[in-house]
Parts: C-alpha cells; structure tokens; sequence
C-alpha cells in the first residue's frame, strides 16, 4: 500500500513513522509512506495557505488551490491504472470532526486499498470545496476538537498499517480470532502470581487449557455486556455461551 499525507506540519509523524511496529512495516516495504507540506504549494511568495472566511467571522480557513494542487501532484506521481491487475483502489480522506466515526471495520476497508491519501486540515476550517470535489471520505476518530487532522491521521495510520499482510506476525495476528471478535480483551496477567496481595486467578495457573479459554472467553463477554454493550454481536448471547464460567455477575459493573 502507497499512504500519502498532506500537511503543514510533515515533521510531526517522523517519530510516529520510525518506532514499533510502524517502522518495521516501512523498513520491510509493507507500506510506502510519505508525508508533504502543501504550503509547498501555494502560490505566492509570502506562501499563504489560508485567508479570511467570506460572510465574516473569527479565524482563518484554508484555502482550496494549495490543497487541490498537492493531491494532484500525488495523483500524478501514481496514475489510476498502475496496480497490478486492473484499477487501483484509491481513497482520499479528509480527517475532520464531521467525519464517519472511524472503526475497525473502516480500517480494515481503507487497508484493502492501493493507495490511500490522508488530507490534515488545520486553523478553524477547510474550504467547503476540497470536501465537496476533493475529498472521497471524512473521518473523525471521536467527538472532540482538536488543532488539526494531523493527530487523528497517525491514528488512522497505525490502525490500518497493522492491517496489511505480514505486518503482524502470526502469533499477534492470531489473537482476532472469531470467537473473541468484537468482544473487548479478557483480563491479562504476568508475574508475579501475588503483586501486593492481589492475586493472579487460580484458573490461570491451572495449566487447564480448555477451562483457560472458556474462562477467557467468559471474561470478554461479560466485561463486553457490562461496559459496552453496543459491541455486542447478535448471537454473542447464544446457547453455546452457557455455562458457570461465563455467567455474568453484577460485580462486572463496577470493573474500570
Ligand atoms: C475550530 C473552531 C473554532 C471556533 C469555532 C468552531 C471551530 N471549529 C473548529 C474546527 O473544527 N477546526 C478544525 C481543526 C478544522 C479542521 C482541522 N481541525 C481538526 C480536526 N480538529 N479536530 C479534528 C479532528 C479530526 C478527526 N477526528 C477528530 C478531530
């Protein structure tokens, strides 16, 4: 995948972009990813990207030429018809409040594409234009303001990147199985078996493999009724999930 960021401050993902897991996929050439300044881009010399709203009002908006020029400029390095096997897939995704809520099921969508390019606005707006005929989605990452999409981009970013084939190796990858799918993570613990008197839950250090994974999967769902049930998949509550093990408990509530 080809990920192209478009932003007056390039300098803040460098240190994103070079740790963890994101660095190892650029390094291994899982994901091409490039960041420009579209001040670079602007047409005069004192390099102006913004100007005063028309009708009036506080705060500067950005300007539609720098931002329509700068993903031209993209489009033109990678043409329509340049992957393998026919049309590339290509989004262009303006971060901004007034997005789509992003979820997983966005990001596994955005990292089925060829070549994604991530737009950061900044100031109090952007040109109603470069949503109208530049833009092919907006996303938001959650109700609140920010300074700018910059943030919200690396966000993006690190979800869809740890998508893409081989970034993850099989033994992180396999922990999204489908019986757990949709349910948040079941309790975790490491050593030692007593930290200050609390104790690690004698299931975990039976060696019982199966009790293990039906305890777990007990955990994941009652923890998921409990604090957010709006995950819940339709059939999460069905005859296979009764038991002892995964009877759910008042005392879940008052968890986190
Ligand atoms: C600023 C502002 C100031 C006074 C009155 C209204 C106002 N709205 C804004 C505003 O929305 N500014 C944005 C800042 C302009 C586009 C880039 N900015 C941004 C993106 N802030 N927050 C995001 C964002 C993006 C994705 N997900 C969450 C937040």
């Amino acid at each position: 995948m080809r990920l192209d960021i478009l932003t007056l401050f390039p300098e803040m993902f460098a240190p994103v972009f070079s740790h963890s897991i994101m660095g190892r996929a650029i390094e291994r050439n899982l994901v091409d990813i490039r960041t420009r300044n579209f001040r670079d881009y602007a047409h005069d010399r004192h390099r102006t990207v913004d100007d005063y709203p028309y009708g009036g009002g506080s705060g500067m908006v950005l300007k539609p030429e720098p931002l329509f020029e700068a993903v031209e400029a993209v489009l033109a390095e990678w043409p329509a018809g340049t992957s393998m096997g026919g049309a590339m897939r290509r989004k262009i995704v303006l971060l901004t409040p007034q997005g789509r809520r992003f979820t997983q099921e966005i990001a596994r969508d955005l990292a089925s594409l060829d070549h994604l390019v991530m737009v950061c606005g900044r100031y109090e707006g952007v040109d109603e234009r470069v949503r109208e005929h530049l833009a092919t989605d907006e996303i938001s990452i959650g109700d609140y303001v920010l300074s700018g999409g910059e943030l919200p981009a690396m966000v993006v970013a690190e979800a869809v990147v740890r998508l893409l084939p081989g970034v993850l190796g099989s033994a992180e990858s396999a922990e999204d199985d489908s019986f757990s799918a949709g349910l948040l993570q079941f309790p975790q613990y490491t050593r030692p078996p007593d930290f200050r008197g609390w104790r690690v839950p004698d299931i975990l250090l039976s060696g019982n493999h199966e009790e293990i994974a039906r305890w777990r999967h007990g955990q994941a769902l009652s923890r998921t009724v409990s604090k957010r049930p709006d995950l819940l998949p339709e059939d999460a509550l069905s005859k296979r999930e009764a038991g002892p093990a995964n009877t759910i408990v008042a005392s879940d509530a008052k968890e986190g």
